[in-house]
C-alpha cells in the first residue's frame, strides 16, 4: 500500500521534534477533516468580509462606523488566522509532557488559533462594549483581561516542560476570561439598559457568552488538555464555533447597527456614556 510520507507521519505519531512548516503543511494535507476545517472559516470569512462592506456603505455616525470597523476586523483577522494554521505557519508538534494521556507523543497544536484570538476577541468586545455605552474603563478592563486570557490560553497549550504547569496557565486564563464574563454579563448589561440598546446586546450577550464557555471546554477535552477528542474533532469544534461566534455574531450586530443608526449615534459620545457617577445620581 501506498501512503504519503505525510500520512505516515500522523498515523504513526512518529513526526520528530521540531518539525518543519513543510511537514506542518503536509500533515494538515493528509487529514481532510482537519484541513476542511479551516478551508471552511477561509471561506466564510471572505464572504463575511464582502458583505459586511456592503452593509456599512452608506453608515455615517462615527460611533456607529466605529463599531463597524471593529466588527469589520474580526473576519480579516479570522482569514489570516486559518490561512496561517493550513499553510502550516502557525501550527507545530509537540511532545507531551509526563501525565498528559498523549505523553511522549507529538500532538498537532494548532497554537497560531490563540495567538490571533487575542487579536480578533478585543475587536468582538470593543463593538459589544460601544453597543453597550460603555466607558473607557470598563472597556479597557474587559479587553484587556480578553488578551491576557487569550495569551495564557497560548502558553497553556506551549508548555510542554510540565503536565501540572499546562493546567496552572489554563487556571490563570481562566481566571481572565471570569472578569470579560463580569463586564460582559453585569456591567454593559446595566449600561446598555441606561444607553437604550438592551434588546439587541442581550442577544449578542447570550450568544457570546454560550458561545466563548464551549472555547476552555473543548481545550480540556481536546488534544492538549485530556485528550478525549481528536485533532480534527477539536478543530472542527472551535471552527463551529467561530462560526457563530464570528459571523453569525457580527451579522446580527451590523444589522441592526444599519437599522438603528440615529440610536447609536444619540447615545453620548467620548465613551462616557452610562456611568453612575459617585454621588449616586445618574449622569
Ligand atoms: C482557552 C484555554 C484556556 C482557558 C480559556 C480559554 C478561552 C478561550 C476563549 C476563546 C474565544 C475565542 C473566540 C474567537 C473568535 O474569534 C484559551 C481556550 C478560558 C473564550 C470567540
Amino acid at each position: 500500500m501506498i501512503e504519503t510520507a505525510a500520512f505516515d507521519l500522523l498515523v504513526q505519531g512518529g513526526v520528530p521534534l521540531g518539525t518543519t512548516q513543510t511537514e506542518a503543511y503536509q500533515a494538515v494535507q493528509a487529514d481532510q477533516l482537519l484541513n476542511a476545517s479551516f478551508w471552511v472559516n477561509i471561506a466564510l470569512a471572505g464572504l463575511s468580509i464582502l458583505l459586511f462592506v456592503f452593509m456599512g456603505r452608506s453608515v455615517e455616525d462615527p460611533r456607529a462606523q466605529l463599531i463597524f470597523v471593529a466588527t469589520l476586523m474580526v473576519p480579516l483577522v479570522s482569514i489570516s488566522s486559518y490561512v496561517g494554521l493550513t499553510s502550516g505557519l502557525t501550527i507545530s508538534f509537540l511532545e507531551m509532557p509526563a501525565g498528559h494521556a498523549l505523553a511522549g507523543e507529538e500532538v498537532l497544536t494548532m497554537w497560531g488559533r490563540y495567538l490571533t484570538w487575542a487579536l480578533s476577541t478585543p475587536m468582538i468586545l470593543l463593538a459589544l462594549g460601544l453597543l453597550a455605552g460603555s466607558n473607557v474603563t470598563k472597556l479597557f478592563t474587559a479587553i484587556a483581561a480578553d488578551i491576557g486570557m487569550c495569551v495564557t490560553g497560548l502558553a497553556a497549550a506551549l508548555t510542554t516542560s510540565s503536565y501540572l504547569l499546562r493546567w496552572v496557565w489554563y487556571a490563570i486564563s481562566c481566571a481572565f476570561f471570569a472578569v470579560v464574563l463580569y463586564v460582559l454579563l453585569v456591567e454593559w448589561a446595566e449600561d446598555a439598559e441606561v444607553a437604550g440598546t438592551a434588546e439587541i446586546f442581550d442577544t449578542l450577550k447570550l450568544l457570546t457568552v454560550v458561545l466563548w464557555l464551549g472555547y476552555p471546554v473543548v481545550w480540556a477535552l481536546g488534544a492538549e488538555g485530556f485528550a478525549v477528542i481528536d485533532v480534527a474533532v477539536t478543530s472542527w469544534a472551535y471552527s463551529g464555533m467561530d462560526i457563530v461566534a464570528k459571523y453569525l455574531f457580527a451579522f446580527l450586530l451590523l444589522r441592526w447597527v444599519v437599522e438603528n443608526e440615529r440610536t447609536v449615534a444619540s447615545m453620548a459620545s467620548g465613551l462616557g456614556a452610562a456611568t453612575r457617577s459617585a454621588s449616586g445620581t445618574d449622569d
